[in-house]
């Protein structure tokens, strides 16, 4: 498995059909596992700058995205998170929709070794479940059209 992001026009596309449940499945280098599901998630157009609707949290990983909710979507040239100081993507090497910054940050620098390399808060972090300081071993996002 290798490094994949589908990309918020084609997320848009998909998730714009009707109603659509995310699920986030975390590994560590442990060979542990966690989930977070959400019930309702949705990424608007390039005009909403990719705005993020995700509710409903379910799951043993912590929720680690709600607290992202109708926030647009930051990269490293394009800053929409809160801070006018701060350039979360940046920071946290990544992209994703920092508010001030975040608490999860799946698109971060993959670090091969895991943990507490990370101090930097760059790594593949979920903060509810491994902590800031730990750069995950995977990470996937699932969407699917609710029923
Ligand atoms: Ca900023």
């Amino acid at each position: 498995m290798g490094e994949f992001w589908l990309g918020n026009r084609f997320l848009h596309s998909i998730t714009n059909q009707g109603s659509y449940e995310l699920m986030v499945n975390l590994t560590d280098f442990d060979g542990l596992s966690a989930y977070a599901h959400y019930n309702v998630f949705g990424v608007g157009d390039a005009d909403s700058k990719y705005l993020l609707t995700v509710s409903g949290f379910s799951g043993d990983a912590g929720d680690g995205l709600e607290y992202n909710n109708k926030h647009p979507f930051s990269t490293q040239d394009r800053d929409h998170d809160v801070y006018s100081d701060i350039n979360c993507a940046v920071r946290e090497k990544g992209a994703w929709w920092y508010v001030s910054c975040s608490f999860s940050n799946l698109n971060g620098v993959y670090h091969h070794h895991g943990e507490h390399i990370t101090s930097a808060l760059d790594g593949v972090f979920w903060r509810h479940w491994r902590g800031y300081d730990y750069s995950l071993r995977s990470t996937t996002m699932s969407v699917r059209r609710r029923n």
